[in-house]
């Protein structure tokens, strides 16, 4: 039996061996790699924002949690795969201008990957004509926009008017997500579809791409 808590308590002291052996003995009695990523890291992850909230836990030591999740990541990644493969999705994924964070967008882009889709991960802090010189480069057909700031949520509609500025719009479906990100957010900002997390955000893009 798994002790998520002792995987949770690992990420926050930032243990990065702890935590790869936790993660590995788990795998090894058979947790699957979907039950280790939401209950054990996902769910420290929220502990180590709730200390950053509370001044409890500073940058550098949330960094260093966000590297020993990376670390279990190259891990768990080949096992996160659903096993289906399409060629229809061709995906740019992006987080926007002026935030950082680039954890669970690489997570979505990873879940998208392994479903079969095309991706084409351009980092962080991506400018709306930085979107729209890489849709017309790739030829891409959905655009996923990342944000986990409140205050980088207008970067997610000035993006969308970028796309739209350019004539680009009918080529693409738009979808957004991120913690702060909402359904009600995404209809407002005129994006075709909002996803709360990396499983739900590769599915709706192959509905989409079909
Ligand atoms: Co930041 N940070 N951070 N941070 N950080 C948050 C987001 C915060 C909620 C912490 C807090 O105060 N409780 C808070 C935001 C408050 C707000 O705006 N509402 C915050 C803040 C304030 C800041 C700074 C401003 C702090 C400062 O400097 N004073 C600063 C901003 C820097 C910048 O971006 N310009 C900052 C910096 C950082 C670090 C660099 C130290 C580091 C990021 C490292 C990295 O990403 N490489 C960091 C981290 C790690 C966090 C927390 C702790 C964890 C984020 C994370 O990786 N979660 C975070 C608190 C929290 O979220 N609990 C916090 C795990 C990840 C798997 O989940 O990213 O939500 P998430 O992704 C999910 C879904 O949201 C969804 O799927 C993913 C997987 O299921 N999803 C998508 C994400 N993108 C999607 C795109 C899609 C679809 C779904 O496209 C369609």
């Amino acid at each position: 039996m798994t002790d998520f808590n002792e995987m949770k308590e690992a990420l926050v002291a930032c243990d990065t061996v702890k935590l790869t052996g936790l993660v590995d003995t788990a795998l090894g009695q058979g947790t699957p790699a979907s039950d280790i990523l939401n209950q054990g890291l996902i769910a420290g992850m929220d502990i180590v924002g709730e200390k950053m909230e509370n001044g409890d836990m500073f940058i550098p030591e949330v960094l260093m949690a966000a590297q020993a999740m990376g670390e279990c990541m190259t891990v768990l990644k080949p096992l996160l795969g659903e096993g289906e493969t399409t060629g229809a999705g061709n995906v740019l994924i992006g987080t926007v201008k002026g935030d950082l964070h680039d954890i669970g967008k690489n997570l979505v882009a990873m879940m998208m990957e392994s479903a079969g889709l095309t991706v084409h991960n351009l980092g962080v802090d991506i400018d709306p004509a930085e979107f729209v010189t890489q849709i017309k480069e790739k030829g891409a057909n959905i655009v996923c926009l990342s944000a986990l700031l409140t205050t980088t949520m207008p970067a997610m509609k000035q993006t969308v008017d970028a796309i739209v500025e350019a004539g680009l719009r009918d080529q693409v479906k738009i979808m957004v997500g991120g913690a702060p990100v909402t359904q009600a957010f995404a209809d407002e900002i005129g994006a075709d579809g909002f996803a709360a997390d990396a499983g739900s955000a590769s599915k709706l893009a192959k509905q989409l791409a079909a």
